[in-house]
This record gives structure tokens, C-alpha cells and sequence, in this order.
């Protein structure tokens, strides 16, 4: 390869830098995509020093063309995104219930490839706005290609794909103005949603901390609908998907969440990037929710609404397997940007239901993917491609790839007995065959444009949803719901959102119309009477919390004179316990410490403020406290971490400095020696309501 090649250079006529190779080097010249070689790569073909440039300059020609086409279309949703690579083991074998290869054998691996996306954002919008995530797997079985194209949330917003455009129009950014990016606070998002009770559900899931996670790595994924696996005997048992991180669910708050789209717009890229990187790789087990037709008719909600879960208090989760991503990808573009999901692509052992969310995506992802793409051939791409054989007799189309022999594009055919290669053939017994599943009579009769009856109960599980959650996590989702909303110039939209509201809890519709500074409207009559049903504390993050400070990045400010010893067992306890330590000082060259010595350090104070770390130490001498007192961002970047409810380790001498940030000695507030790792595994959620006033 080039990269190790030793490079001539020298300055042109006009001080222009040259990179040469010898004619003899080998592997390492310049071509056109012809093979060409090319022998100036810096300056056009020009008629004299000062003319014209020429237009037979196939060099500068081929290689503008090439550029000025490297963009392709966005995908509509889910644009902006980030993807890895890795590995699913089988720990627990599911033979009995699907005949799918990668359920057979524990410990046999996969190979995957996953994206994690928001959804509303163009492909260069930030990571953090209040959104859903999008969990897409790609397994490269032996059997072909299952992707299971998830999202960080259980349920969705609507429950027909007829909704699926007028939903993505509605929270895109507005048709006139195209602002705002990547954003559900604002006019249409907010008519549309409350104009479809179905949504209010999955409202209580985005306005919660859910949709504004601290890391891709932090996670839960789900495959939302009901699926079906289906056995060798051919019978059939419901499924439903779910992904659950090692590091548990963590999330930011939204104050936190804003300041994260200054501080840095690729907080969820860089933070998978660099995990993977640093050989942190990020994990998940993988869940399954079985049942039968006979569970699934006693529950008074329909499997087939994607707005609905089943609470694994009902149904526990079997932990079947574990995703590990260990590697990043090569090219971005070649990989995350081409990678192209359907949740169409199954394979025997696995098969759909009725869900009428999931039938229509069944048709959407092929169709996208041949504007997205350009072509019918996207399959060939490396990274679409399965990792088994692949046969078939479909031929030609733009950027065929693959060189078929013979003559055989056809079949039946007899070309063997010439002698020919007649290529493949079906395989009644090991070929995909859909489950032949007996329905019952509401699953047939007539063509309606109908919905079934379940459907129509909009309010009972978001009533779930509320009931499961903290005080905390409940004056969040109030006080998500009252920024939103108070975006909406349309003053008749947010009375109607009270109004389906005031279904699901009259304290949450109460607080969210104080927030708003007006009055509470008459209930919205629903379509069917909610029911209640028993909270899920597996619905709360907080109760749920990992106490871990691995994978978390604590940041470290010293300033000149700060203590060598400590800093050094600082970062030395924090790497051992698995996490990354970062330290920050007003210069980025050198800080000279206590003992005399000048270090580097990671980031310079204006350019790493506190919110891309989960923790803090301010490790200041007098001398540096002395300074820093007096400088706007070191205040800032303490009083964010304590406002952001983070623990904050410090030095004796940096006592005043963080009473200058309003930074009151409490929970979380500890000296650097007594249990700061403890204290950084956890949030303070108690401190919040003194410091910020929550619906
Ligand atoms: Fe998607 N969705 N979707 N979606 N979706 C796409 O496919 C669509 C839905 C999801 O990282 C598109 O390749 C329809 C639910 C993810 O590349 C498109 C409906 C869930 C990704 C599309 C839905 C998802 C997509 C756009 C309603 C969670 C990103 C580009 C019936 C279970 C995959 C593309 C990646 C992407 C259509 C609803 C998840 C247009 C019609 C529900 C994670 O085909």
C-alpha cells in the first residue's frame, strides 16, 4: 500500500506543493479511474501560463465529474446516523421455536451490521435534539440476510402505514420555511399529533428522557411489532424483539441535551467511534417475548398495534443472545451511508404478521432504496450483500456488478444436458416458505378500510407509561411537553393536546397547562374508555439505573500548580474502573503541574465544556483557583455539570471556585479522595428541583 511509501517533495512554479514517486515505485501512483497515471495532480491543463484551461483535460474533467456526484439522496428518515460492526452470539438455543440457522447453536456467532439514527434530522443535523433513535441490525446469516430495523422505543406513533408520510411531513422541518432541522417543537408536528389520539402513547415516550440518550451505547432497541417464529413442525409463536444494554439506559436532561447541540454536533458519533476504538466495545443482550394466539386474544390490547407493548411484568423477557460491536467502519460512505435495511428481508424460521405498520414497511424500504441507491443492483454493494450464496436468474440493470456466465437467465431449462451451466433451482424443503397461518375469521372476510376494535384504546397504556415513572422522570415528560408546546404559534393546538391529555393522567394535563399559562380545556371524548392498567417499573430509567461509571467520560480541569500525585491516581483509578478520563486546562500545550513538570492535556477549557462528560473533577491549586475564579468558562463549565446533576469531585483549594458556580456542598459534591467513582456512577436527581422550576 501507499501509506508506507516515502514521498519526494518539492514546491512548482508557484510555490505549490509536489508529491512524487519514482516511476519505479510499486503500488503507489496516482491514476485516473482508467489507470492512467497521472503526473500533476495540482494544476489544470491550461492554453500558456495565463490562458484558457483546456477542455481535453480528461484528468481535471474525470475528477470534478467524480466529485460533483459523491453525494446521494438522504434517506427521508433516519438521515443523519451512525453504524458499526460486529458480532451476535447465541446464548440460549430458540430451536424449538424457529427453525432460523442463528437460533440454533449457543455460542455460534454472526456477523452484523448495525445503524443507530435520529429520525427527523438531515444527514448533517446534530445528534442530540429530543428524538427517536432508530436501532437497525443487519445479520449475515446462513441462511441470507435478516435485518430487524428497530427503534430505541417500543411503540410508534401511528398504527396504519397509510399515516407513515403525513406523520414525517408533519414533524420534518416546516414545508415554507424548512426550519426548524431535526426538531418535533413546532405548528405541524404538534396539529398533527394531536389531532391523532393513537400518537398520545408514544408522545409520553418521546417527551420522556428516552428520546434524548446520552449514547447509542446506551440504548435499549426494539423491534416493535409482533413477528412471528415458526419451528420445523411448521408451528408458529408470536415474538417480540428487544435489545438491552450492558451499560444500562442512561440518558441526558434536556437542559444538558441543548447545550450538547453547541458543544459538539457529533456527541453520539464521536462517542461510538471512540469506544470502539479504544477497545470499549459496546454490548447488548438480546430479548424475547414468546406467546401464543391464546395469550395474545386475553390481553385487552391487539399484538397487531404497534402502539402498544406488553409489559414485562406480564411477559418476562428470555435472554437468547448478545450483540458486540467491535469494529468501526472502513468508509462512511461505502458502509453507513450504502448499508440499505428492509424489514422485508427474513429468513426461514421467522415470518410477519398482520400488523398493518409493519405491511406497509414491508413495501417501503425496497422502493427506497432504488432512489436512495440508483439502482436495482444495491444488493451487490459489499456491505448489502449476504455473506452466503446468493443465485438467482435476475440480470443486467444500471451498475450490474456481479459477470454471469452462460446462457442460463431463464428457468426451467435443460441446458445441462448440453453440458451447460443451468444454474440454480427452488428447494421445496430448505427454500422460505410463509407460515400458512391459520387466522382467525377477523383476519379474513370482506376488504374494509377499517381498523380493529382494540385499536381504538389510545389512552390506557400512555396512563401505563405515567403511572411507571419517577417523580422525577414525571416532571420531565410535564416539562417536555410544556416546551414543546410552547413552540406552537397555533394557539388552538395546545388546548386539543391538553384535551387527549387529560386521558391519560389529570395531574399530567394540569401540569402541562400551568407550565403553558393557560386553562385546561374540556376532556377530549376517546374513541374507547382507557382502562387501567398495572404500572411497569422496567418502563423507568431511573429505576432502573446501572451504577457504573464504565464507558462514561469524566472531564479533569487543572490549571498550572494543580497536585501531579493526584491527578495521576485519578486518572489511573478512573481507566481502571473502565472509564475515560479527560482533562481540560485554559491551554492546550503546557500546564505546568506541582511538581515542576509541563503535560499536554485532552482539550483545551472553551472547547470542552462540562456537558460531554458525565462527571467532573476540578482539581485546582490556590494559584489556579485564583485565576480561574475569574474566568467566565471554568465558572460555566462547574455550574453546568452541577445544574446538569453530575458528580463533581474537587480539591481542597477549588472550594471557592465552586461557590462562585453556585455550586452547593450536597450529594455528589465530594473531595477527590472520598469515593469520587462512586459518586460519578450515579445523577442527582433530588438536587434538580432546587435548581431549575419543573412543570
Ligand atoms: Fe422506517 N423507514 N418506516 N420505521 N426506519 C426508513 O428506509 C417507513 C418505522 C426505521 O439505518 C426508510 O432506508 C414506513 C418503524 C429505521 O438505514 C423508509 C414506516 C420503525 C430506519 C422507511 C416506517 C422504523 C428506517 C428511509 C411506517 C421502527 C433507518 C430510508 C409504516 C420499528 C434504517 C430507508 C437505517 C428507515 C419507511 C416506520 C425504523 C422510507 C413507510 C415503526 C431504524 O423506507
Amino acid at each position: 500500500m501507499a501509506d508506507k511509501t516515502k514521498f519526494d517533495s518539492e514546491p512548482g512554479r508557484g510555490g505549490e506543493t509536489h508529491q512524487h514517486v519514482s516511476e519505479k515505485t510499486a503500488g503507489a501512483h496516482l491514476t485516473t479511474n482508467q489507470g492512467i497515471r497521472v503526473s500533476d495532480n495540482q494544476n489544470s491543463l491550461k492554453s500558456g501560463e495565463r490562458g484558457p484551461a483546456l477542455l481535453e483535460d480528461f484528468v481535471l474533467r474525470e475528477k470534478i465529474f467524480h466529485f460533483d456526484h459523491e453525494r446521494i439522496p438522504e434517506r427521508i428518515v433516519h438521515a443523519r446516523g451512525s453504524a458499526a460492526h460486529g458480532f451476535f452470539e447465541l446464548t440460549q438455543s430458540l430451536s424449538d421455536v424457529t427453525m432460523a440457522d442463528l437460533f440454533q447453536r449457543v455460542g455460534e456467532k454472526v456477523p452484523v451490521f448495525v445503524r443507530f439514527s435520529t429520525v427527523a434530522g438531515g444527514a448533517g443535523s446534530v445528534d442530540t435534539p429530543r428524538d427517536v433513535r432508530g436501532f437497525a441490525v443487519k445479520f449475515y446469516t446462513q441462511q441470507g440476510n435478516w435485518d430487524l430495523v428497530g427503534n430505541n422505543i417500543p411503540v410508534f406513533f401511528i398504527q396504519d402505514a397509510i399515516k407513515f408520510p403525513d406523520l414525517i411531513h408533519a414533524v420534518k422541518m416546516e414545508a415554507d420555511r424548512a426550519y426548524p432541522q431535526a426538531g418535533s417543537a413546532h405548528d405541524t408536528f404538534w396539529d398533527f399529533a394531536s389531532l391523532m389520539p393513537e400518537s398520545t402513547h408514544m408522545l409520553m415516550w418521546a417527551m420522556s428522557d428516552r428520546a434524548i440518550p446520552r449514547s447509542y451505547r446506551m440504548m435499549q432497541g426494539f423491534g416493535i411489532h409482533t413477528f412471528r417464529f415458526v419451528n420445523a413442525a411448521g408451528k408458529s409463536t408470536f415474538v417480540k424483539f428487544h435489545w438491552r444494554p450492558k451499560l444500562g439506559v442512561q440518558s441526558t436532561i434536556w437542559d444538558e441535551a441543548l447545550k450538547l447541540q453547541a458543544a459538539d454536533n457529533d456527541y453520539h458519533r464521536r462517542d461510538l467511534y471512540e469506544a470502539i476504538e479504544s477497545g470499549s466495545f459496546p454490548e447488548w443482550e438480546l430479548g424475547v417475548q414468546l406467546f401464543d394466539e391464546a395469550f395474545a386474544n386475553k390481553l385487552p390490547y391487539d399484538v397487531l398495534d404497534a402502539t402498544k407493548i406488553i409489559p414485562e411484568e406480564l411477559l418476562p423477557l428470555t435472554i437468547v443472545g448478545r450483540l458486540v460491536l467491535d469494529r468501526n467502519p472502513d468508509n462512511f460512505f461505502a458502509e453507513t451511508e450504502q448499508v440499505a435495511y428492509c424489514p422485508a428481508n427474513i429468513v426461514p424460521g421467522i415470518d410477519f404478521t398482520n400488523d398493518p405498520l409493519l405491511q406497509g414497511r414491508l413495501f417501503s424500504y425496497l422502493d427506497t432504496q432504488k432512489s436512495r441507491l440508483g439502482t436495482a443492483n444495491f444488493h451487490q454493494l459489499p456491505i448489502n450483500a449476504p455473506k452466503c450464496p446468493m443465485m438467482n436468474f435476475q440480470r443486467d440493470g444500471m451498475m450490474q456488478m456481479n459477470l454471469p456466465k452462460g446462457r442460463a437467465n431463464y428457468e426451467p431449462n435443460s441446458l445441462a444436458m448440453a453440458g451447460e451451466n443451468s444454474g440454480p433451482r427452488e428447494c421445496p424443503s430448505a427454500g422460505f416458505r410463509t407460515l400458512e397461518a391459520q387466522t382467525g375469521k377477523r383476519e379474513q372476510g370482506e376488504k374494509l378500510r377499517m381498523r380493529a376494535d382494540l385499536f381504538a384504546d389510545h389512552y390506557s397504556q400512555a396512563r401505563l407509561f405515567w403511572l411507571s415513572q419517577t417523580d422525577s422522570e414525571r416532571a420531565h415528560i410535564a416539562s417536555s411537553f410544556v416546551f414543546e408546546l410552547s413552540k406552537v404559534a397555533l394557539d388552538h393546538v395546545p388546548p386539543r393536546m391538553l384535551g387527549n391529555l387529560l386521558n391519560v393522567d389529570k395531574g399530567l394535563a394540569q401540569r402541562v397547562a400551568d407550565g403553558l399559562g393557560i386553562d385546561l380545556p374540556a376532556i377530549n371524548p376517546a374513541a374507547r374508555e382507557p382502562v387501567d392498567l398495572a404500572p411497569s417499573p422496567a418502563l423507568s430509567i431511573q429505576k432502573n439505573m446501572v451504577e457504573t461509571v464504565e464507558g462514561r467520560k469524566i472531564g479533569i480541569l487543572i490549571a498550572d500548580g494543580s497536585d501531579a500525585v493526584a491527578l495521576k491516581k485519578l486518572k489511573d483509578d478512573i481507566a481502571k474502573a473502565g472509564a475515560v478520563p479527560f482533562v481540560v486546562a485554559p491551554k492546550i500545550g503546557a500546564t505546568r503541574l506541582s511538581n515542576g513538570k509541563a503535560v499536554k492535556v485532552d482539550g483545551q477549557l472553551a472547547g470542552s465544556p462540562s456537558q460531554v462528560f458525565d462527571a467532573i473533577v476540578v482539581l485546582l491549586s490556590k494559584d489556579g483557583a485564583d485565576i480561574l475564579v475569574n474566568e467566565a468558562a471554568a465558572i460555566q463549565w462547574i455550574m453546568d455539570a452541577f445544574g446538569h446533576l453530575k458528580a463533581i469531585g474537587h480539591s481542597e483549594d477549588a472550594l471557592p471556585i465552586l461557590k462562585k458556580a453556585g455550586v452547593e456542598i450536597s450529594a455528589g459534591v465530594v473531595p477527590i479522595d472520598a469515593h469520587f467513582l462512586e459518586a460519578a456512577s450515579k445523577r442527582f436527581w433530588d438536587r434538580e428541583p432546587k435548581l431549575r422550576l419543573l412543570a
